[in-house]
């Protein structure tokens, strides 16, 4: 192999410019610690990938807490709540008035943006389109990251090295394999997920149980909408045409009944995301610490993937100050058992969120379905339970 051409130095290495590893950085220079960001992929590309929409009330009060809320007060939507149908019945659950506890709609692509124009102002080092992105000596004070970039080999050394780079990056599997434990479960179902140029029909998001299966309203903006429908795994995304998206919402979300109507209009983005769960311990081996996708994965029906992201990099970036900057070990050394509270009541919520609205073939689970949403829409205690989760419990809680 060829032997490094450059090294560069930092404090610590960030593999992954999504979300958690732009936050990570932001939040380590304001305490002073210096990052290099290293990107697989284009800023363009990075910046146009689609995922994300509901930010929950902790991620937002983060993000204004560091400056990074402005574009969010301003072009953000608050919601107070979400409604749950089926077809019978549709309630609205108000999480303020159950907890106190508020939800934002504002795209991930847009956290992205306001991440990136915030990491540009600081003059942040992001390494994009790197290749052969390797980790080094992580059971020891000086770990590495090796890559190739602008067709040059590049050794960036560190005192830390954060995995950021989601379920597909080279961290999580940085871990040896007698060193990490894996828990996973595949969904028998994915979601087709629609982005169309017509303002939402609903003012809060409507997640729908139907025998058909499961859907979902949310929205971008007023003039925006996103739109899912429960399909079988391996569905080609060319088997929907536009038409017959639009019939499956009306009929799963109840168009015509309750007064309510689905305004159908043109569709500017459409594919298929299969669901899964996924959760990788230790998140921290030596001197390599995990945070975000890298570490775990949740099926989107709890709205839980980035805000779980964020929650991770709110413990992460305090201890990494404290080994950096003061040597104090002592929450870099919990940080793992500290994030893994908050993953596994993502996970079970998430899980529970998916296994409660998803129709499946079982009759008896049918019935399962109907007897928890006439519980969780019904009693104080069910909705309250709902409300917490979905608008997040503190961090660190
Ligand atoms: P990310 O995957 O966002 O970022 C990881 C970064 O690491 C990427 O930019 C990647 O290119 C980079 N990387 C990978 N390998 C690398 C390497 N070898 N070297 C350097 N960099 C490398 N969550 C929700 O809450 N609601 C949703 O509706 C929702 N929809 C989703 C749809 C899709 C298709 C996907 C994949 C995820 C969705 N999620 C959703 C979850 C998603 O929002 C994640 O939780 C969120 O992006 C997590 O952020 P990161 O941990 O930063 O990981
Ligand atoms: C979205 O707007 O993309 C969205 C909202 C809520 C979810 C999942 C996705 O649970």
């Amino acid at each position: 192999m060829t032997p490094p051409v450059e090294t560069l130095r930092t404090d610590v290495v960030i593999i992954g410019a999504g979300p958690a590893g732009m936050l990570l950085s932001h939040l380590l220079a304001v305490d002073g610690v210096a990052s290099i960001v290293v990107e697989t992929r284009s800023a363009d590309y990075v910046a146009a990938r689609i995922r994300a929409g509901i930010l929950e009330h902790s991620t937002v009060e983060l993000l204004r807490q560091h400056g990074l809320a402005d574009r969010l007060g301003r072009e953000g939507d608050e919601h107070r709540g979400i409604y749950l149908t089926w077809p019978e019945e549709k309630h609205h659950l108000d999480f303020v008035d159950l907890t106190g506890r508020s939800v934002w709609v504002y795209g991930q692509t847009e956290v992205q943006k306001d991440l990136v124009a915030a990491r540009e102002a600081d003059d942040q080092q992001v390494l994009y389109e790197c290749g052969d992105v390797a980790l080094h000596d992580l059971e020891t004070e000086r770990p590495a990251v090796e890559l190739v970039h602008d067709g040059r080999r590049v050794r960036i050394e560190g005192r830390v090295v954060a995995g950021c780079d989601g379920s597909f990056g080279p961290s999580r599997a940085s871990v040896p394999s007698g060193v990490q434990q894996t828990w996973e479960k595949v969904y028998p179902y994915s979601w087709l997920g629609i982005l169309a140029d017509v303002a939402p029909s609903t003012d809060e998001l409507i997640y729908a149980w139907h025998p058909d299966g499961f859907a979902m309203h949310s929205m971008r903006s007023e003039s925006v909408s996103r739109l899912y429908v429960q399909v079988p795994n391996g569905t080609p995304v060319e088997e929907w045409s536009d038409d017959r998206i639009w019939e499956a919402l009306a009929v799963r979300l109840g168009h015509g009944r309750h007064g309510w109507e689905l305004t159908p209009g043109p569709i500017t983005e459409k594919s298929v995301l299969p669901m899964r769960s996924y959760v990788q311990t230790p998140m921290r081996h030596g001197a390599l610490f995990l945070a975000g996708d890298s570490a775990h994965i949740v099926p989107p029906t709890g709205a839980k993937g980035l805000n779980l992201a964020v929650a991770d990099v709110a413990l992460l970036a305090p201890a990494l100050v404290d080994l950096v900057r003061k040597k104090d070990v002592r929450r870099a050394d919990s940080y793992s058992d500290d994030a893994l509270r908050r993953v596994w009541r993502c996970t079970h919520f998430s899980w529970w969120m998916t296994t409660m609205l998803h129709t499946s073939p079982d009759p008896f689970e049918a019935q399962l379905q109907l007897s928890q949403l006439r519980w969780v829409t019904s009693s104080e205690a069910g909705r309250t339970g709902l409300a917490e989760n979905y608008a997040g419990l503190p961090i660190g809680f």
